[in-house]
């Protein structure tokens, strides 16, 4: 899509760089059985990223949102901004969602048919103090292991996230932190143990991060003084149940318009749970179905 901005001809559809069979392999390699994540570096253009933040900020100027893991700073909640269902508010949050590094790579590890949870944005205002350790949904509450069916561990993955760096991402102004190979524990972090082990990934701005729910990570505090801003993107099997409900959220229009990679994304195809005995009569499952 072409836009117009601020006299800037800005092609919001074309990726600034592209990767390679490559790039995946060793991407899924990283996720499964290396450190649990691994970086595209400036995989959207300069101009998506203008675009992206210029939005965000728009959303989330004055309002307060749903927010997590920030237990220990009741009172600085609102330095830290989210903006939800992105899919509604702008062609680049489209375009980000279904880039073929996430195609590719997911459809490895959560299998060909997995779909989208939640697409948002973490928006985090000078002298916001960062989060709590943690993994991400469906293992965000797994603090309570008697949620959780017995046996649970980190045997394939129930959640893999993507993480889009709006601004350069340094130490300072809080980039995401994560424990290396923390992912093959399978529990909820130790806090002592992620003070001791932790890392940061500093990355530049457009950079696409690609990790494992079951890593131990988090936000870090920002002590710079401007923004730092973050995409999220969940991505889950096909038959986990979303975190944010975007078959009630997403907007007709997007629908109508949607690539082959998003439909599968919003789980369009999906049929269960069905109603069985409206359904045509015959058999449905098995190899020859
Ligand atoms: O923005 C970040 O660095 C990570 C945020 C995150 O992990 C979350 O909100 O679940
Ligand atoms: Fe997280």
């Amino acid at each position: 899509m072409i836009l117009i901005m601020n006299g800037f001809l800005v092609n919001s559809g074309i990726l600034m760089k592209s990767f390679e069979e490559n790039d995946f392999k060793l991407a899924i390699e990283a996720l499964i059985e290396g450190p649990g994540y691994y970086i595209f570096e400036n995989a959207f253009t300069e101009e998506e990223v203008f675009e992206a933040k210029r939005i965000i900020k728009k959303f989330s100027e004055n309002a307060q949102s749903a927010t997590h893991f920030h237990g220990a700073h009741e009172d600085k909640i609102h330095l830290q901004r989210r903006v939800w269902n992105l899919l509604n508010k702008g062609q680049v949050f489209v375009d980000m969602v279904q880039h073929p590094a996430v195609m590719n790579v997911f459809s490895k590890v959560l299998g060909k048919k997995f779909i989208l949870g939640s697409f948002a944005a973490n928006r985090l205002l000078p002298n916001a103090p960062g989060q709590e350790p943690h993994v991400d949904y469906p293992y965000w509450d797994m603090h309570d292991i008697d949620e959780f069916p017995s046996g649970i561990n980190a045997g394939f993955h129930m959640n893999c996230q993507s993480l889009i760096s709006l601004h350069q991402f340094t130490a300072e102004n809080g980039a995401t932190a994560v424990v290396p190979y923390s992912q093959k524990k399978g529990v909820y972090p130790s806090e002592e143990i992620f003070e001791k082990e932790y890392i940061q990934i500093l990355t530049p701005p457009g950079s696409l991060i690609l990790f494992t729910g079951l890593i131990w990570h988090c936000s870090m505090p920002n002590q710079s003084k401007s923004d730092r801003t973050s995409i999220l993107g969940q991505y889950l099997p096909k038959f986990v149940k979303p975190m944010e409900d975007l078959s009630k959220s997403v907007n007709k229009e997007v629908i109508n318009n949607c690539s082959p990679e998003l439909r599968q994304l919003l789980g369009i195809d999906l049929k269960y749970p069905e109603v069985l005995e409206e359904s045509d009569a015959g058999n449905a499952e098995g190899k020859n179905a």
